[in-house]
């Protein structure tokens, strides 16, 4: 895994542990090895540690590190002795980085004497994504080199930076713009030239950049993890590091690093944490597609519809360099388009985020046009035109017959059976569902829908398209609702009738978000519109069971046109800040209806409503697997982490339910079953798990090994 060339008098040391070179058991001993060899060797005048494959190093191994996180072994193997040995180095050692030098790959680089990088490089310290701090002295080196001020930023919101901001930072030394390892061993040659010792960064000074005092930048950092990082324990745990580094000799900085990091480690937040990296990156491995599958290219999309979603498709498709024709039949909804469009780039190019030369690149990829002209042309067309079933038919029938044979057909349908759609088609294979989520171009989750009829290549390609535009593709079946909506309901409705039981929206919404859920479901409720679901009610006659309740406050919030945000009132009152305001008069009406449908009213505590609302969630989650709806519960925690702002230091519904404990969930279930018959009941795998003592991480596990699943 780690292997010595001698080039020129420079000892080039190559560690090559695919697929990201994790310095996971036998990686950092190598390295030791090579280090004390070239070291000894006196046709050596220098030392260049750089990465095998597409990056540097990418951290300590992270399924090392769920060891150490469960408690199984000895987990990720600390690298202290080598971090010391490559410092006390008496031969300059330069790291050359490529690709990315993430979490303990940057540790690594900043025990380095030098540190130079392709231009395209990245580094940083992520580990707050994994529930941790850096832990290999990265919060005593960073600080020395980038200042308390930066190194609190980059550990707190775990961001990267790319080569020239590492450079500017002060992190890397140089940037190679030729052939990185040729350009390496010539730097090193230089820097050997140099009389020695050779910095360092141990015996750098650590440095208050642009704070009044240390204690201002310390509590400028606490509020930055409060704000990026609402209830996560490691960025707090990281400033506190950080002031150790401050405050104290490197060695004793050290140790308070080590006690800091151990306390995240050993936490529930970490092992969530690791259980939502891991778990998303597993949803690209699927039964019947394998690397040998074929995926068609895509380079021209078609999106049909120019409102809210379609605007929002183009928009992620020209952000991933795609070109892509945006068709409206009305040339008002066409112009509304393109302007939100442009306005969206002209806010983002304000704000810094964009130049103005990406911004226009960006809009000209964008192709608004009334017709269908050079849909012959696309690989792939996404229709996004209003919820109505029989609409979408004809427009699937319309462009089955102009689209050429190998094109895809998608919808963006967030409830409609695609193997409906499809039978419009002749082309069943190629239909699926890509459901995007509002906004298209932020949202990080797109639903898969796979229709009884679409190919493996047709999925391969939608994996390959979800990557391309940086989304998290999921797969899913053809359910009404699919995964993501179809756990809503049973959530959403809960809350309803907890309000019409005698809580009220904001009690519901602050439990909710105390829980760590980003927004309460009520404000959900109005972003997205109550009239949507309005809608749905209808085309999926949800309550149409005879002695089923129905939710009776939002029917009649719509029939007053309370929309939500779009009519400035919902469920709240949205005033000219836009934040969402209790309305008396809401209250009034669920009162009124409450007493004239005679329902007893009581108070609720938070635990209850989390468990009224969060445990139907979770039981119709158990449904949709027993069903084969989703390939693995964790599937459904990457669905509600990445597309309905479920905290992801509780890992995803499924894996906190494994936390409460299912057998305490069929209880509560089974107690909500006594008291409303109607909408309770516990589903069969949920109790046969309770009952067999296992989980749902452990159903995934059988699941997979049998191949059910990868
Ligand atoms: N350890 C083990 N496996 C890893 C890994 C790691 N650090 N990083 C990636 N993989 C696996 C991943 O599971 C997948 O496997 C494959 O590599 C490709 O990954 C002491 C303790 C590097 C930017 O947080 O951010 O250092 O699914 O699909 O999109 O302070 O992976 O193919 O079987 O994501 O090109 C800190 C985590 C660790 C970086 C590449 N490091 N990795 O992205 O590929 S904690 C991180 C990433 C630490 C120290 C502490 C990304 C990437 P499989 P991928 P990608």
């Amino acid at each position: 895994m780690v292997l010595t060339e001698i080039e020129n008098g420079v000892a080039v040391v190559t560690i090559d542990n695919p697929p990201v070179n994790a310095l996971g058991s036998g990686v950092p001993e190598g390295i030791e090895e090579a280090i004390e060899a070239a070291e000894a060797d006196g046709s050596v005048r220098a030392i260049v540690i750089v990465g095998a494959g597409t990056t540097f190093v990418a951290g300590a191994d992270i399924k090392q590190l769920e060891d150490l996180a469960w408690g199984r072994g000895p987990g990720a193997p600390t690298i202290h002795e080598l971090l010391q040995r490559i410092e006390n180095c008496t031969k300059p050692v330069i790291m050359a980085i490529h690709g990315t030098a993430l979490g303990g790959g940057l540790e690594l680089a900043m025990a380095g004497h030098y540190r130079v990088a392709v231009r395209s490089a990245r580094v940083g310290q992520p580990e707050v994504g994994l529930g941790i701090i850096p832990g290999a002295e990265g919060t005593q080196r960073l600080p020395r080199l980038v200042g308390v001020e930066r190194a609190i930023e980059m550990c707190v919101t775990g961001k990267l930076l790319s080569a020239p901001d590492a450079l500017e930072a002060g992190i890397i030394d140089a940037i190679l713009e030729g052939d990185l390892r040729a350009d390496a061993i010539t730097y090193a040659r230089r820097v050997s030239e140099s009389v020695g010792p050779h910095r360092k960064t141990r015996e750098q000074r650590v440095v208050i950049r642009n704070s009044a005092s240390l204690e201002e930048a310390l509590q400028t950092g606490v509020e930055l993890a409060r704000k990026v990082k609402r209830s996560q324990i490691a960025p707090l745990k990281a400033v506190e590091a950080i002031r150790a580094a401050a405050t104290s000799p490197f060695e004793e900085g050290c140790a308070r690093e080590r006690q800091l990091f151990h306390e995240c480690v050993t936490s529930d937040q970490c092992r969530a944490l690791i259980h939502a990296f891991f778990a998303e990156r597993a949803v690209t491995k699927i039964p019947g597609i394998s690397k040998q599958t074929a995926v068609a290219s895509i380079d021209r999309v078609f999106v049909v519809g120019a409102g809210t979603m379609g605007r929002g498709i183009a928009m992620a498709c020209a952000n991933s360099g795609l070109a892509v024709a945006l068709r409206d039949s009305s040339q008002a909804a066409l112009d509304a388009g393109m302007l939100a469009i442009r306005k969206n780039y002209d806010s983002s190019i304000q704000r810094g985020r964009l130049t103005p030369a990406v911004g226009a690149e960006r809009v000209n990829r964008i192709q608004p046009q009334l017709d269908y002209q050079g849909i012959e042309t696309a690989d792939l067309v996404i229709e996004a035109v209003f919820e109505d079933l029989e609409l979408k038919g004809s427009i699937f029938r319309e462009l089955d017959g102009v689209m050429k044979p190998a094109c895809m057909l998608a919808s963006n349908t967030s409830t409609l059976s695609i193997d409906e759609l499809a039978r419009e088609t002749n082309r069943p294979d190629r239909v699926l569902g890509l459901h995007f989520f509002s906004p298209a171009h932020v949202m990080r989750l797109l639903e898969i829908v796979r229709g009884e009829a679409t190919s493996s290549q047709t999925m391969a390609t939608a994996l390959a398209f979800a990557k391309r535009l940086s989304k998290v593709g999921v797969v899913v079946g053809n359910c009404p609702g699919f995964v993501g909506n179809r756990l809503m309901f049973p959530y959403m409705y809960e809350a309803q009738f907890l309000v019409e039981e005698g809580a009220t929206p904001e009690q519901v919404d602050g439990a909710l978000q105390n829980f760590g859920m980003a927004m309460g479901i009520f404000e959900v409720e109005d972003m997205a519109g109550l009239d949507v679901a309005w809608r749905v009610r209808r085309e999926l006659r949800q309550f149409s069971a005879s002695g089923q309740r129905r939710p009776l406050v939002s029917d009649a919030l719509c029939e007053m046109r309370r929309f939500g945000q779009k009519t400035g009132k919902g469920w709240y009152t949205y005033g000219e800040s836009g934040k969402p305001t209790p309305d008396p008069e809401v209250l009034d009406l669920i009162r009124t209806l409450s007493r004239e449908a005679a329902i007893p009213q009581r108070q609720f505590t938070d635990d209850e409503i989390i468990e009224r609302t969060l445990f139907g969630l979770i039981n119709e989650g158990a449904r949709v697997l027993e069903e084969g709806f989703a390939l693995r519960a964790s599937d459904i925690d990457v669905i509600y982490v990445n597309g309905y702002g479920f905290p992801g230091w509780r890992g995803g519904p499924m894996f906190y339910a494994d936390s409460v404990g299912l057998k305490r969930i069929v209880e509560r279930i089974s107690r909500f079953e006594q008291e409303c018959r109607d909408r309770w009941k516990v589903s069969p795998l949920l109790r046969k798990l309770a009952n067999a003592g296992k989980t749902f991480r452990s159903f995934d596990g059988e699941r997979a090994a049998s191949g059910e699943s990868a």
